[in-house]
C-alpha cells in the first residue's frame, strides 16, 4: 500500500469537503487535492457573513472562493468544483451534490463553531443549534435516503468530555461501565461517554454523536467523529504556497483562539490576555497535525456495520497559564489576568487517550518544537519585511 501521504494516495476517490471555505476545511480540500483526490467543495460561505455581521475580520486577506480554488490549479493544483448550498436548509440540494458527485469521503466542517459565539446571545445560541443539528442531521438523512456508502469523517470536539475534571484519561469516545440487574448480576457494557459541555456550541457536537451513533446502527453509515482540541496556526504545506491561497486568522475574542490571540497579542507589543486564574486546562493542536489526522484517519474508513469510530485529535494538553508563560518567553510579551468573560470552570485536569492516531504512526509537533517558527512566520506573514506593522489588530 502506498504510504497515507504519498502524492497519489487518494487517487481516484472523491473527497467532499463541507465547509471547505473556513479555516479548516479550507487547508483540507487543499491537502487532499495535493494526495490526488477529486476535490469537491460545499460552501454558502456562511463564515464571512458572520465576519459582516459580527464587524470582524480575517488577518489575512481572504480572497473569494472562486479566486482560491482559481488559484490553486494555477499554481499547479487540481481542479476543485465549489457548490455554494445551505446544508441546513437546502435538503433538494444537498441530495442532487451527492448523486452528481458520489463521494468516497466526506469530510464536515460545516457547523458554526465558535463557543463563545454560541453563548454571547439568545441569537448565537439558537443559530448554533439550529445550523449544526440540522446540517448534520439532513448529511445524515440524506446518506440513508441516496444509499451512497461514504466514509463519513466529521470534525467534532474534545469539548464534549466536558472541562470538569474527570478523573481519569478520557477515553476514546466510549466508557466501560458495569452496572447491576436486578437480580444483582454484574452486566458490563460500553457507553457513549456521558457528555457535559460547557458551551452550547461543544453541545451540539455532543447532540451530533447521537445522531451518528443512531444512522450507523439503523442505516450502516461509517462514521469516524474526530474530537478536536483548539486548532493553531496558520499556514500549510499548500495555503502557503501563494497569497491568494492564504488561511483565514482570526484574533478576535468570538472567532480568534486562544494561542493564536496570544501570538498576535505578542507580535502587536499588547499584553497576553488571561481570562480569569488561567488554571483552565486544554487539548490543542496545529493546523499541520489536523491535516495529518485527517489523512490517517481517511487512510483508515470503518466498514459497514461499525459502530462510529471516535477519535481524540489532540497533540497535547496545556494550562492557559503555562501556553502564556510559553509566548512571553520567546516574545518577551507581559501577561495580564482578565476577568474571565466566559462562563467555565477556571481550573481542571485533563488527560487523553490519544492511543489510536498513536498507533496509525501520528508523531505530534509540540508548542516547544514549532512556537518560535510559528510565531516568526506569523510575523513575517502580517508584517512583510521593510513594511510597518499594523498599527491595530485589536
Ligand atoms: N482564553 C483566554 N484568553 C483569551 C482567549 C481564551 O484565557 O484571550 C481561554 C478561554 O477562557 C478558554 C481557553 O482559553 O478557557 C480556550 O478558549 P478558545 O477560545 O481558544 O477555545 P474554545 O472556546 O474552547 O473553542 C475552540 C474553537 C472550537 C473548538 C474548541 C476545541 O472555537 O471550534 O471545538 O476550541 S475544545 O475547546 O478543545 O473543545
Amino acid at each position: 500500500m502506498n504510504s497515507f501521504n504519498s502524492p497519489s494516495f487518494f487517487a481516484g476517490q472523491t473527497v467532499l469537503v463541507l465547509g471547505g471555505d473556513g479555516f479548516c476545511g479550507w487547508p483540507a480540500a487543499l491537502r487532499f487535492s495535493s494526495l490526488a483526490a477529486r476535490v469537491v467543495i460545499l460552501d454558502n460561505g456562511a463564515r464571512r457573513e458572520t465576519d459582516r455581521r459580527l464587524g470582524v475580520t480575517s488577518l489575512t486577506r481572504i480572497h473569494s472562493l472562486q479566486e482560491r480554488v482559481d488559484a490553486w490549479r494555477a499554481t499547479g493544483g487540481g481542479a476543485i468544483q465549489t457548490y455554494d448550498i445551505d446544508l441546513a436548509e437546502n435538503y433538494a440540494g444537498l441530495r442532487r451534490v451527492l448523486l452528481e458527485t458520489r463521494p468516497d469521503i466526506i469530510i464536515h466542517f460545516a457547523e458554526q463553531r465558535s463557543a463563545p459565539y454560541s453563548m454571547m446571545s439568545p441569537e448565537g445560541a439558537r443559530h448554533s443549534v439550529d445550523n449544526n443539528i440540522r446540517a448534520t442531521h439532513n448529511l445524515l438523512a440524506a446518506l440513508a435516503e441516496t444509499r451512497l456508502d461514504p466514509h463519513l469523517m466529521h470534525l467534532g470536539t474534545i469539548g464534549v468530555y466536558g472541562y470538569a475534571t474527570a478523573g481519569l484519561k478520557l477515553p476514546e469516545g466510549y466508557l466501560k461501565v458495569t452496572a447491576h440487574g436486578a437480580d444483582g448480576r454484574a452486566v458490563d457494557k460500553e457507553i457513549l461517554y456521558p457528555g457535559r459541555p460547557d458551551s452550547v456550541y461543544h453541545m451540539t457536537k455532543m447532540l451530533d454523536q447521537h445522531l451518528f451513533e443512531f444512522y450507523a446502527r439503523y442505516h450502516g453509515i461509517r462514521i469516524t467523529d474526530l474530537h478536536q482540541g483548539i486548532v493553531w496556526g496558520t499556514q500549510t504545506a499548500e495555503t502557503g504556497r501563494d497569497p491568494r491561497l492564504v488561511n483565514r486568522f482570526d484574533h478576535d475574542a468570538i472567532y480568534g483562539t486562544v494561542t493564536n490571540r496570544f501570538i498576535v497579542q505578542a507580535l502587536e507589543g499588547r499584553p497576553l490576555t488571561i481570562y480569569g486564574s488561567g488554571s483552565q486546562t486544554r487539548g490543542f493542536i496545529h493546523i499541520e497535525d489536523m491535516l495529518t489526522c485527517l489523512t490517517l484517519a481517511a487512510a483508515t474508513p470503518t466498514a459497514r456495520g461499525e459502530r462510529v469510530r471516535i477519535l481524540n485529535q489532540i497533540a497535547e494538553t496545556s494550562s492557559i497559564n503555562a501556553l502564556a508563560r510559553k509566548v512571553s518567553r520567546l516574545t518577551g510579551a507581559e501577561v495580564v489576568h482578565v476577568d474571565n468573560p466566559r462562563c467555565e470552570p477556571e481550573g481542571n485536569e485533563f488527560e487523553v487517550d490519544r492511543g489510536t492516531f498513536h498507533d496509525l504512526g501520528f508523531v505530534a509537533h509540540r508548542f516547544d518544537e514549532i512556537l518560535g517558527t510559528e510565531i516568526a512566520q506569523l510575523g513575517d506573514l502580517l508584517c512583510p519585511r521593510g513594511e510597518g506593522r499594523r498599527s491595530s489588530v485589536a
